[in-house]
């Protein structure tokens, strides 16, 4: 009823009391000015919110596309899921694939399921990224909407090296791009050109975030999707395609959507880009690709 969804008892548990005058991290912003938390490690007590999400039996949705040749990446990408994703809560796995016979056969724990949803395949790279946006709309009215409680959307040309958890969860979370969470709003690269639907003047917007991690309630994430669908649409019959694609769209919807909840680039890192002292944990890595091979077909 109301009074048990709202008063989340929690057990006993042991820990250091959250210091006041002593905040975890003074080297990185850990709220946005609409009080929308930044999570960086040090910042949150994972038994604090491991209990109140196991209490509310929550399941997450994981989506990736393995469309073509990128279906190599699946193997990696969910055997290290199943080490660091979402430990100890329910997991569903949602892998688009034009080819459903080559997903892999990963042992999974109990509570967590892989869902193989067939989709087409488009000739266009820029297109495959960008009707994903379409495709979780649909699958999340037709299907998630009654499955899980949360959808977390990445890319799948990665792996998990450290805990992914429930501290990400919130209504609507974006992830900070690796290559711009340090840079100013006139270089970050938004769509300029006031044409398209994705277009942000160059004195708004916060952060520039990655359109390979972002997520939130199956209906947050419904509408985001949906918006940014029909944006590409209106563009495509304009003749124009946004300079990121799909992460162009993404990005024009934070600046009017704000985020409740923002994941730091430890959530979404490239080693090519290096190691920084703020980064504590690399918890989802790009894995390196031939782009040569693995684009071509
Ligand atoms: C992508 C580019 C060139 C050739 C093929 C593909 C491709 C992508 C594909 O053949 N099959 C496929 O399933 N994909 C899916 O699209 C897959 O899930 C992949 O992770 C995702 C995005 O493509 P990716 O990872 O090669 O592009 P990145 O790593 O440069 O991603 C960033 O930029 C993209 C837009 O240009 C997206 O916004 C993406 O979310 C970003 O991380
Ligand atoms: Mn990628």
């Amino acid at each position: 009823d109301l009074d048990d969804f709202h008063k989340i008892k929690q057990t006993r548990m042991i820990y250091t009391k959250p210091q006041i005058l002593n905040p975890p991290r003074s080297d990185v912003l850990m709220m946005t000015p609409w009080f929308a938390p930044i999570v960086w490690e040090g910042t949150y007590n994972s038994e604090i919110l491991n209990e109140q999400f196991r209490q509310r039996n929550v399941t997450v949705g994981l989506t990736a596309f393995a469309i073509k040749k990128y279906v190599v990446f699946l193997k990696k990408f969910l055997e290290t899921a199943e080490t660091y994703f979402m430990v100890g809560h329910r997991v569903n796995y949602y892998i688009f694939t034009d080819r459903p016979e080559e997903v892999p056969k990963v042992a999974l724990k109990e509570g967590r399921n892989v869902v193989v949803l067939q989709v087409q395949n488009y000739p266009r790279w820029q297109e495959i990224s960008m009707r994903r946006m379409e495709m979780i709309s649909c699958f999340s009215q037709q299907q998630f909407i009654n499955e899980v409680s949360y959808l977390v959307c990445v890319d799948v040309d990665m792996r998990f090296n450290d805990q992914v958890g429930v501290e990400i969860l919130s209504n609507l979370f974006g992830t900070l791009h690796p290559g711009f969470y340090a840079a100013e709003r006139q270089s970050f690269t938004y769509e300029r050109r006031p044409a398209s639907q994705a277009y942000v003047p160059r004195d708004e917007g916060d952060f520039y975030y990655a359109g390979g991690f972002f997520g939130g309630t199956v209906m947050e994430v419904y509408k985001l999707t949906k918006k940014c669908h029909e944006a590409i649409m209106m563009d495509k019959a304009k003749g124009i395609e946004a300079i990121w694609q799909e992460e162009s769209h993404l990005n024009k919807y934070f600046v009017y959507h704000k985020p409740t909840k923002i994941l730091s680039p430890e959530y979404l890192w490239d080693d090519y880009l290096g190691r920084r002292e703020i980064l504590k944990k690399r918890r989802f890595l790009a894995v390196p690709k031939n782009h040569a091979a693995i684009r071509n077909k």
